[in-house]
């Protein structure tokens, strides 16, 4: 045998050191003999951490993710989004902070196995728990069903998705060592076993016999029941305080022999607008987690860092309840890559059964108080309204949803007139609730109320016959959980006046995002100047400002955080980056994030904001503040219905 080369007596010494034979093939699987995964032949547990690439900018992903590792996690879990990817139907982007393959090929760089869940439903208080809403042109289809509508949209996309992550697939020299299919299928009222088992074969077929899959449910038998099929290895997920021997005893009836797995260890929870921020005790997390490692258990914390929902990504729960730009979700890493207390109080628990990385954590870092700008206002909505309906009009008998109009996020002007006189006030209603979700009410242009889905569905209007009335309805988020998913948007049922359905509306979809990043809403000359603001709410309308970050300091630009004091509701845009949506008289979110990314020094940086009710600029200061301190527990209107609080899945069946 020719003598080998002194290069490949090396190779084979580190394959060997490393436990990797020569030629070997890479192999993930579940040792249903001794109750847990092997990893190339050896036993093998995970801790993993959930982070969403498509909550945070890619320029901060490696950031998150050394984070992530430095903490201990050997693993950390992803959900793909569908309608983050495919917007429009065959319309897809994978590229920049959609760029999913960089991101998986930066957790292998840097050492983290990956735990995929494409999906096609992900819940995630992501809108439509990822379902994209072009989907609702087909009215009745049943989501998450063998309907056949769905089923070929789901086979289209996954058609595209999956052959693109198999080689990322650990055996196929990847970190991606188990997917999961579709996400706590047995909370959803369908139960359609035949939905699943074509699931099961898809994903098979795309990706092969020998990947683990599985799911997740909630860790009761009920949850179970409907959540786990042959073929899938079964996990549960429950968060701090739950009975842990119960919840595996769970697993355990659908999945009597393997490893256990909590796919979703929850080290937070979610928020509402108008709820109090959720947080959760560092002291509990640390316990439950303590108890679950002991067990020898595989574990994800949900969520290890949840970002940010920005533009008009996040979801909404039922009753009609939509979640805040933030995701912070009292999280080890706050929705800025922060460290916390909370981060320290895991580390220093798998420390105890893993060997953790030592070295320099990445810091947090540093936030800038780029100061009060000045802000001015530019037009109203119904004055840009040409600008702003870049399809133009549509006339219709009655009035038309979103998806109707062929626009799935933001804003929609619904405009009638007055059939009748109304000389004293008279209701104008929704008697089916169909406002979806919040709109402006205004007569010959001046604003006369608000309606609330859910919560008002009435609001007097007075005028003469022929008076233009005016319904700017916003989209605050479809619902992610539940059976009200198929949530559309609009005024989805007729409105009256007093006893008469109104007719004959003009609809204008608004693409507004693309007329800021025109640049198109530019400074009007002020028509007029705001009546004194003795109304409760103000026409909407738009108002800029800018600001300069000197080129050449050090450092500089830096993360921020943006606040509106005594602004009322309503989207920003920086630099035509639509950052979310700002609700700070309801609460409990004050500040929204600013990722550096989105800010310059080579140029002014340009400030948008579409303010719903009423801005500070008659008789407070006009402007916006940038600060260096996240504000996210306002303290909420206490008369404000508050959403309850959700302390278990069932409140939501
Ligand atoms: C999980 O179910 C879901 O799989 N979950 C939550 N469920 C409670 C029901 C919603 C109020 S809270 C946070 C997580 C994520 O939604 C996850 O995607």
């Amino acid at each position: 045998m020719a003598l080998l080369g002194a290069g490949s007596l090396l190779l084979l010494l580190l394959l060997l050191l490393f436990g990797q034979s020569l030629g070997a093939p890479r192999s993930f699987s579940v040792d249903y003999k001794n109750n847990c995964f092997r990893k190339d032949g050896k036993e093998f547990r995970y801790i993993s951490g959930s982070i969403l690439y498509s909550r945070i900018p890619r320029v901060y992903w490696k950031d998150r993710l050394l984070k992530m590792y430095m903490a201990g996690l050997n693993a950390i879990q992803t959900y793909v989004p569908w309608n983050y990817h495919e917007e429009f139907p065959g319309r897809y982007s994978f590229s920049g902070d959609r760029d999913v393959e960089y991101f998986l090929k930066l957790a292998q760089d840097i050492g983290l196995l990956v735990i995929l869940r494409p999906g096609p439903y992900i819940c995630a208080e992501w809108d439509m728990g990822g379902l994209p809403a072009w989907l609702l042109n087909k009215k009745d289809i049943v989501l998450r069903s063998s309907d056949p509508d769905y089923i070929a949209a789901v086979d289209k996309w996954m058609g595209k998705l999956l052959p693109m992550m198999k080689p990322y697939l650990y055996q196929n020299g990847g970190p991606v060592i188990t997917v999961q299919v579709e996400n706590e299928y047995g909370s959803y009222f369908a139960c359609d076993y035949d939905y699943m088992r074509h699931l099961t074969k898809l994903f098979r077929s795309h990706l092969g016999d020998e990947v683990v899959l599985f799911t997740t449910d909630g860790a009761t038998l009920n949850f179970l029941k409907c959540g786990s099929i042959q073929g899938l290895y079964a996990t549960v997920d429950f968060g701090p305080g739950t009975n842990i021997t119960a919840a595996f005893e769970a697993q355990r009836h659908a999945e009597p022999h393997g490893p256990l797995v909590n796919s979703e260890f929850y080290t937070g929870w979610l928020d509402h607008w108008g709820s109090p921020h959720s947080v959760v005790s560092s002291a509990a997390v640390a316990k439950s987690l303590n108890h679950i490692l002991a067990l020898g258990a595989n574990v994800n914390l949900y969520v290890f860092i949840g970002g940010t929902n920005f533009g008009y990504w996040n979801g909404a729960n039922s009753p009609y309840a939509a979640q805040p730009t933030s995701y912070d979700y009292d999280a080890p890493l706050t929705e800025a890559g922060d460290l916390t207390e909370k981060y320290f109080a895991i580390r220093e628990v798998i420390k105890m059964y893993h060997d953790i990385p030592m070295g320099p954590i990445p810091p947090t870092t540093p936030k800038y108080a780029y100061g009060a700008v000045p802000m001015k206002k530019l037009q109203t909505v119904l004055d840009a309204l040409e600008k702003l309906s870049f399809s133009g009009p549509v006339k219709s008998m009655y009035p038309q949803t979103f998806i109707d109009l062929n626009q799935a996020f933001g804003y929609v002007l619904y405009r009638t007139t007055l059939p009748v006189n109304c000389s004293s006030p008279t209701p104008l209603s929704s008697p089916m609730n169909g406002v979806h979700d919040r709109a402006y009410v205004l007569v010959d242009g001046t604003a006369v109320g608000i309606f609330e889905r859910d919560e008002v569905l009435t609001v007097n209007v007075t005028g003469k016959a022929g008076s233009q009335l005016d319904i700017l309805v916003e989209n605050m988020g479809r619902i992610n959980y539940g059976r009200n998913i198929n949530d559309f948007k609009g005024l989805v049922s007729n409105l009256t006046l007093g006893r008469d359905i109104l007719t004959s509306w003009t609809m204008y979809s608004l693409s507004i995002d693309e007329a800021v990043s025109q640049g198109l809403l530019g400074e009007n000359p002020p028509t007029l100047i705001d009546p004194p603001r003795t109304a409760a709410v103000t026409a909407p309308a738009f108002y800029g400002g800018s600001f300069i970050i000197p080129d050449g300091i050090p450092d500089l630009p830096q993360d921020t955080y943006v606040k509106l004091p005594n602004w009322r509701k309503g989207q920003i845009w920086i630099n035509g980056f639509n950052l979310g949506r700002y609700w700070p008289t309801r609460g409990p979110q004050v500040t929204l994030f600013v990722p550096t990314s989105i800010l310059s020094t080579a140029a002014p940086n340009n400030v948008t904001v579409l303010e719903l009710e009423g801005a500070p600029c008659n008789s407070q200061v006009c402007t916006v503040e940038f600060t260096d301190t996240p504000i996210l527990n306002a303290t909420v209107l206490s008369g404000y219905k508050q959403y309850r609080r959700l302390y278990a899945k069932e409140d939501l069946l």
